[in-house]
Parts: C-alpha cells; structure tokens; sequence
C-alpha cells in the first residue's frame, strides 16, 4: 500500500502544470468507526493539464483492513483515459488488487493503446472476476488476489506501467474545444463511468457501516465518483 502511494505521489510530480485541488478540509483527514475498530481516511487531490481531478484515498481500519483508492479523472476537451485503482488488504493480506487505464469512449486512445499493447503480459497465480458494472475497465485491466511479497511488488511495477504511459500521453495531447462533438462525447463517457462505479456495493456498504448511509452517498457523489461539469 505505501509503496503503491508513493508511486502514485511520484508520478504527479512528471505531470504538466500539476496544482493542488481544493479539498473540504472535513473530507481531507476523517475518522470513523467500524464494528468498534477506528477507521482513519486521508484524501489527497490535485489538478493538472488534461487531468481534472487527480484523487488518492487510503484509509486504515483498526489494524485489520487497509484501503487505497486512486482516480485520475480527464479532463473531457483532452483525448485522455480515465486511471483507476483500488487496492483492499486485510492483515496485511491483499485480497484486492485492481488497476486500469479505461477508456471514455468505445476504445483507448491511441497514445494509450499503442504502448500497452507493447508492454509484456505477466500473469499472477490467482487473477480474480470482475463484476457485472465492470464493463467500463480496458482489455488491459489487472484484477488479482497477489500470492505473496513478489506479486505484490510486480503489481506495484504494473500500476508503475500505466502512469508512465498516461503521464507521457498527458504531456503530449492537446486540448479541442468545450462544444467539439468528441469533448461532448467524452464527457458523457465520463459520466458513466462514475455511474458504473457507483454500482459497486462493497465500496458502499463498508462506508455505511462506519459512517452512516446519508453520509456514504454524500462522499460517494462528492468525492470519490462526482460528475464532470460539462464546459
Ligand atoms: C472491491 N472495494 C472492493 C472491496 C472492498 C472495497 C471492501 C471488496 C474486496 C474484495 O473483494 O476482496 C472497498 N474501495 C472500498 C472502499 C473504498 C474503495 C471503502 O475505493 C473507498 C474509497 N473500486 C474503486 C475503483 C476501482 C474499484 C477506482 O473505487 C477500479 C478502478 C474496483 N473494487 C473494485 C472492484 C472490486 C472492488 C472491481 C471487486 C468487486 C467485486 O468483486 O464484486
């Protein structure tokens, strides 16, 4: 989990005219609780050229489960996928590890698809099934239980993969305009990507049972899935 953040950190620093995000200091350090243990949530956000919202979330149960959650929405006017990861442990055992670079439209840019499908395919002992919503993520989503110490450190190389190749296609695209028909249609991809994620019961359910349900929406469509503003 921490080296995965620090990669995540490290890569925002190659971005292009990153900037911090305003971020509701109640929503920036929360503390809750869950079955009697403390649930502790930091948020980090950031802004950069073609990426609206870039979001870290890791959050720490009692001793038991460990949860980082990452988006890098685009920025509709650019040519950009959406990054996504979540990663959930338990005692220190990774029962989740998902990341991808999914498309907003009907394929991948590109930019995007050209040096994935260049890069080597490794396997994990136990790879996982996605869920029904899951018809958002690209052919190139991982979703593994990682067996041990090794395959935890080659998913971290993988995530590592993915933000190379969308900080570079970041660096180099250029914007079209708010009304272009693809921005238009981008956006609306966007759109239901947050909504696809928002079907995901068990992101929903443990933030229920530490806060309260009210609160779990208001965080959900605040937060982690909010819709982009058109224009
Ligand atoms: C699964 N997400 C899970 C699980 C939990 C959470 C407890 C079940 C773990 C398991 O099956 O082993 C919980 N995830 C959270 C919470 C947050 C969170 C509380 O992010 C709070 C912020 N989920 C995402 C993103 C992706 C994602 C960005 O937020 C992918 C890019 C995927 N999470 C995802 C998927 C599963 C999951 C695909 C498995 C769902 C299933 O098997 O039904």
């Amino acid at each position: 989990m921490d080296a995965l953040a620090g990669r995540i950190r490290a890569c925002w620093l190659g971005l292009p005219e990153l900037e911090s995000l305003a971020i509701d200091p109640e929503l920036e350090a929360i503390s809750g609780s869950l079955d009697g243990e403390a649930l502790f949530i930091r948020n980090e956000l950031r802004r950069c050229r073609g990426l609206r919202k870039l979001h870290l979330e890791t959050a720490r149960l009692g001793a038991g489960l460990q949860i980082l959650h990452c988006v890098f929405f685009p920025d509709p006017r650019f040519d950009l996928p959406v990054f996504g990861a979540d990663i959930v442990a338990g005692r220190g055992v990774v029962s989740a590890a998902i990341a991808d670079l999914s498309p907003v439209g009907p394929a991948l840019p590109e930019s995007i698809a050209g040096p994935l499908s260049a890069l080597p395919r490794l396997t994990y002992s136990q790879e996982r099934d996605l869920p029904d919503w899951a018809s958002i993520f690209s052919p190139f989503v991982r979703f593994v239980r990682p067996a041990d110490g090794a395959e935890e450190l080659q998913f971290v190389e993988e995530v590592d993969r993915f933000l190379t190749v969308l900080s570079q296609a970041c660096r180099n695209a250029e914007p079209q305009a708010s009304d272009h028909p693809l921005t238009v249609a981008r956006h609306a991809g966007q759109l239901s990507y947050c909504r696809q994620q928002k079907r995901n019961d068990k992101t929903r359910r443990v933030l229920e049972k530490a806060f309260n349900p009210q609160w779990a929406d208001r965080y959900i469509e605040e937060l982690l899935f909010d819709e982009p503003r058109l224009g």
